[in-house]
């Protein structure tokens, strides 16, 4: 998944050497990411191949002005590196400077003055650090009309920060101690893609990001929801929300999204009492992730569903009426992956007539 790929390679930026392996995975998976037609990472191809990789960069400051802390590529001087330096404070930033590297520090606050004059900033990436809500000031943020990444993730933020610019396009605040999201923190973010909100601890969030119009990569596992949040985004492609205390699923619940394709719910309290008939019987939907839950049946599914995980629940009998109501040459299960490793079956409990219907099933454990 590239998304995932992304978000590892970026939280290895640290060391430069995987910052160049991680360059020409981005480039070929994210096109997409090279903000403005331009590519922010393409001084290092070209230090790269004049031989002299590991350089000194912190003299040369033909760019303009860089802090002695930090590294300002000439011949990409939109670009400033201070990740990994054990800052504490954050530095001042020339006004030029469209993405900013800051992450991996200690860095604690983020006073109100911090992007007076960095108002051209399009990433900001701000992941592991020190941040805690109250040391960040209420209009920090105010000023970056032109922001489209911002990554906090792995901080120590108790809520989203106030007055986030509405220009997001993605958001990474995953792996802090947030108990709560409110309307108001994502008002107005209409190109808000992708936002990451694993790993925190969040136990409502009302029907807040509703209005996210944009929103296609929504994760939110590893809180402490008890029930599917209402008025999720309906655009979404991907909802993640493995890892919470999940126990139901509200009536129609697929039926609300118009595009969504992978579903992941695994390690939650999901019985089946819990989820109408029906719920996962909808088209386009391509992976469902049921895994480590408490179901004692498989659901109903849609014959266009391509990956089911179920293993680790406990389910007794394989129903076969799961996956075709009616099997001829042209009605049959597009499934390929099916897991049911971990239940209360075995292979002798899946009848012959199996093979007709999920014909296309390279991969099934019991
Ligand atoms: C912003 O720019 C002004 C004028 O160049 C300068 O005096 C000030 O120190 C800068 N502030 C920060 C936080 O960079
Ligand atoms: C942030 O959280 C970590 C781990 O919980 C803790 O060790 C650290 O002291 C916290 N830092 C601040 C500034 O609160
Ligand atoms: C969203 O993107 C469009 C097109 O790039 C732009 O015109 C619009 O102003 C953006 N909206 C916000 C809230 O930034
Ligand atoms: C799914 O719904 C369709 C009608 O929309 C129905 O024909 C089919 O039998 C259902 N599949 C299962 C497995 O219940
Ligand atoms: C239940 C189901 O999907 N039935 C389909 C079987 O295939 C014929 C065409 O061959 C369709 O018309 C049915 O809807």
């Amino acid at each position: 998944m590239p998304h995932c790929l992304c978000q590892i390679t970026v939280e290895l930026c640290g060391s430069v050497t995987m910052r160049v392996i991680i360059i020409f995975l981005l480039s070929c998976l994210l096109p997409h990411s090279l903000a403005n037609g331009r590519d922010p990472f393409a001084w290092l191809y070209n230090r790269r191949s004049e031989g002299h990789f590991l350089g000194s960069l912190q003299a040369d400051t033909a760019g303009g002005p860089c802090p002695d802390e930090c590294d300002c590529p000439p011949t990409y001087p939109v670009a400033m590196y201070c990740d990994g330096r054990g800052l504490t404070a954050m530095p001042t930033i020339p006004s030029r400077i469209k993405y900013l590297y800051l992450q991996n520090n200690a860095i604690t606050a983020v006073p109100d003055s911090a992007f007076v004059n960095a108002t051209n900033l399009v990433w900001l990436m701000m992941h592991h650090n020190q941040l805690t809500s109250e040391a960040i000031g209420k209009e920090a943020f105010l000023k970056l009309g032109l922001l489209q990444r911002l990554y906090l993730q792995h901080n120590n933020l108790t809520s989203i920060p106030p007055n986030l610019p509405r220009t997001l396009t993605d958001l990474r605040i995953n792996h802090n101690n947030i108990e709560k999201v409110t309307a108001v923190d994502v008002e107005g973010m209409d190109n808000l893609t992708v936002l990451y909100l694993h790993d925190n601890a969040v136990t409502d969030m009302g029907t807040s990001l509703k209005a996210l119009k944009s929103l296609t990569l929504l994760d939110i596992s590893g809180n402490k929801l008890t029930k599917v949040p209402t008025g999720l985004p309906e655009h979404l492609h991907q909802l993640y929300m493995e890892s919470n205390s999940i126990d139901s699923l509200p009536e129609g619940f697929l039926s609300s999204f118009t595009q969504l394709q992978y579903i992941r719910i695994a390690h939650n309290q999901l019985t089946d009492k819990g989820i109408p008939p029906n719920t996962f019987n909808v088209s386009g939907l391509v992976e469902l992730d049921l895994s480590f839950n408490k179901l004692e049946r498989i659901p109903p599914v849609s014959a266009t569903l391509r990956h089911l995980y179920l293993q680790a629940n406990q389910i007794k009998e394989f129903t076969l009426g799961s996956f075709c109501t009616v099997v001829d040459v042209s009605n049959f299960s597009k499934l390929q992956t099916l897991r049911l490793d971990g239940n209360e079956i075995s292979r002798q409990d899946i009848p012959s007539e199996s093979a007709v219907c999920l014909r296309q099933a390279s991969t099934i454990e019991v």
